[in-house]
């Protein structure tokens, strides 16, 4: 079939919209309309060409919500029909890491999936001239239809809007994935959230619902101060308003460091901040942001040996197809709130626009709708 995608051509050059061919689902593969997708920092990553497992030409997006058109042979698990948010990371339930309840890193398709390629190590997108189009984290949402393995797709309940739920396929579910499921944060505790962008606000809703005590905000942009408030920040510091050393100001702050902190913002100058602003003996950070290729973090190791600890999530450690349909319910229950985070809604042809959104802070997430 035919579909209209935006296609990245290469590195560090606008999105172009087109017509590109989709061939149908291959065995265990699932023809998907997505509704609406999410334009998420990471794909700004790769398409900057930071990412060093960036490829091209490739159709990117990973954020997304739709309705199954057609099931490959030996899918069990979807029908034409149901809707489903893709996921970047698979939870097939048999592999070793899915065994093992540590990780939520499923490696069945990973590493075809990082070579731009369904399973069988082939694409379905091409041009319509026939040159190949690589796949995208497993996903390509910004494509009208895709093809994803069964694996890589969260089944959910058909009354919740794409539009919205189309940002639990990322940003919502790693920001509230990383305190409840990586950090396990406990009522009462301390925290500190580096970053105030379409990650760092979801941590700080996680935080509230986990019954934190008190939630830092930092960011240098003051604009993202309302927005951090309503989603239960308690106190916000500017880096460029505080005389002297970040980290003994923090410390200060949270009474004697924050149980725990959350990198949000990709950065690894902020990464170091956010590990040594923790609480001697028992402090832990979290690192979510994705930093460009060939960066490295560092400290002194002194800050381990006193008891702190760092560590990382990719997808807030949710497991997709078990984890993300509670987290539509979470949502249609009134527990948690998206609508105020989608500052943006695009039709494709302007996708480019979202992207220039997000380079000028001026947007939380903009939505492409089909
Ligand atoms: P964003 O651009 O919306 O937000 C980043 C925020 O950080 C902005 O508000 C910016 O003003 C602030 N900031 C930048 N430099 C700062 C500094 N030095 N000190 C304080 N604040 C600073 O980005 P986002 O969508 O929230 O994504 C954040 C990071 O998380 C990105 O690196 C993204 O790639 C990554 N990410 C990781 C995962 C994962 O699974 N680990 C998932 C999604 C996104
Ligand atoms: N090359 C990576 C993209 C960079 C990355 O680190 N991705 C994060 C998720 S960021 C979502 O916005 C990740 O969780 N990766 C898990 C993994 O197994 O790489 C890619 O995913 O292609
Ligand atoms: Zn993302
Ligand atoms: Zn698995």
């Amino acid at each position: 079939m035919r579909t209209k995608a935006a296609v990245a051509i290469e590195a560090g050059k606008p999105l172009e919209v087109m017509e590109v061919n989709l061939e149908g689902p291959k065995e265990g593969e699932v023809l998907v309309e997505i509704k609406a997708t999410g334009i998420c920092h990471t794909d700004e990553f790769t398409l900057s060409g930071a990412d060093p497992e960036g490829l091209f030409p490739a159709i990117l997006g990973h954020e997304g919500a739709g309705v199954v058109v057609e099931v490959g042979p030996g899918v069990k698990s979807l029908k034409p029909g149901d809707h489903v948010i893709p996921l970047y990371t698979a939870e097939c339930r048999e592999c070793e890491y899915c065994l093992n309840p540590k990780t939520n890193l499923c490696q069945k398709v990973r590493a075809t999936q990082g070579q731009g390629l369904m399973p069988d190590g082939t694409s379905r997108f091409s041009m319509l001239d026939g040159t190949p189009i690589l796949h995208y984290m497993g996903c390509s949402t910004f494509s009208n239809y895709t093809v994803l393995p069964e694996i890589s797709l969260a089944k959910v309940r058909e009354d919740a809007p794409f539009d919205k739920i189309c940002y639990i396929g990322c940003g919502v579910t790693t920001g509230i994935g990383a305190v409840l499921y990586t950090a396990k944060a406990e009522i009462g505790c301390r925290a500190i959230v580096f970053g105030l962008g379409g990650i760092g606000l979801n941590v700080i809703q996680g935080l509230r619902l986990a019954g934190a005590d008190q939630i830092v905000g930092v960011d240098l942009n003051p604009a993202k101060v309302e927005m951090a408030t309503r989603f239960g920040m308690t106190d916000f510091v500017n880096p460029k308003e505080v005389e002297g050393d970040l980290v003994p100001y923090l410390v200060n702050l949270t009474k004697g460091g924050a149980d725990y902190t959350f990198d949000a913002t990709g950065n690894v100058q902020v990464m170091r901040t956010a590990l040594e602003a923790c609480h001697k003996g028992w402090g832990e950070s979290i690192i979510i942001g994705v930093a460009p290729a060939g960066a490295e973090i560092s400290t002194r190791p002194f800050q381990l040996v006193t008891g702190r600890s760092w560590r990382g999530t990719a997808f807030g450690g949710a497991r997709g197809r078990t984890d993300v349909p509670k987290i539509v319910d979470w949502y249609m229950d009134g527990k948690i709130e998206i609508d105020p985070m989608i500052t943006h809604v695009l039709p494709l042809e302007d996708i480019n626009k979202g992207f220039d959104l997000m380079h000028a802070g001026e947007s939380i997430r903009a939505v492409v709708q089909y």
